[in-house]
């Protein structure tokens, strides 16, 4: 009491460079990050020239950024028929020709129309499990899309289609996590042929 004042470094980060400081440990205006960046792509529907849809809305890497994003954006089921939310890591392209995904495929998990409560969860969820890295082999991810459709669905985008490895430990945890109960697929971007199913 009244002598000098304890200094106080938490990981690499020290209190007297910094009033930002300090509670419980717990250091304020300090974000968390996440272990990539990712951006939010929009697809539009308006335009003939299908890449022309693509709008990239922003990009973020801490998990602060994101909450504040999810509380401003349209949840899926706000979108109109025929539109799409996408979100890829870095600098990938939702698109195949992407060379992030040209080699790739995805996990599909197909959604009724009327369950857009559904809808909206798995979307938030998938983009959890997605940022969280969650996966052993979250490097072989890309990124999600959800397409409005009549029947909606979400896509996990997956680097390699031979990598089964990868693509049995993504689509499980995908199943377990999510509370899946139907069936998922996965085929590769080149071909409607399913590769796997859970
Ligand atoms: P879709 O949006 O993935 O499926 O592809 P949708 O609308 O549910 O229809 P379905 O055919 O799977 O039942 C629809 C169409 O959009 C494709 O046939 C392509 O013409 C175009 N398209 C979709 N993607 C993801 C791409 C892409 O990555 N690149 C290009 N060039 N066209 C794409």
């Amino acid at each position: 009491m009244g002598g000098k004042r304890e200094k106080k470094v938490i990981g690499n980060y020290d209190s007297e460079k910094n009033n930002d400081v300090v509670n419980n440990n717990v250091v304020k205006g300090v974000k968390h990050p996440l272990n990539n960046s990712w951006s939010f792509w929009m697809f539009t529907n308006k335009k003939s020239v299908w890449e022309e849809n693509l709008i990239k809305l922003t990009t973020f890497d801490t998990v602060e950024d994101y909450w504040s994003l999810y509380h401003h954006m349209k949840c899926p089921s706000g979108l109109d028929l025929g539109q799409e939310y996408a979100i890829f890591k870095d600098d990938i392209r939702p698109m195949w020709e992407d060379k992030a995904n040209k080699f790739g495929g995805r996990w599909v998990i197909n959604l009724e129309k009327t369950q857009n409560s559904d809808l909206d969860a798995v979307w938030l969820y998938v983009v959890l499990l997605l940022i969280g890295n969650n996966f052993e082999n979250s490097d072989a991810i890309c990124g999600a899309v959800v397409n409005i459709r009549q029947k909606s669905k979400i896509g996990i985008w997956i680097s390699d289609s031979r990598n089964k490895k990868a693509i049995d430990e993504i689509g499980r945890k995908l199943k377990f996590n999510l509370s899946l109960q139907s069936k998922i697929n996965f085929h590769a971007h080149n071909s409607n042929k399913n590769i796997f199913t859970l």
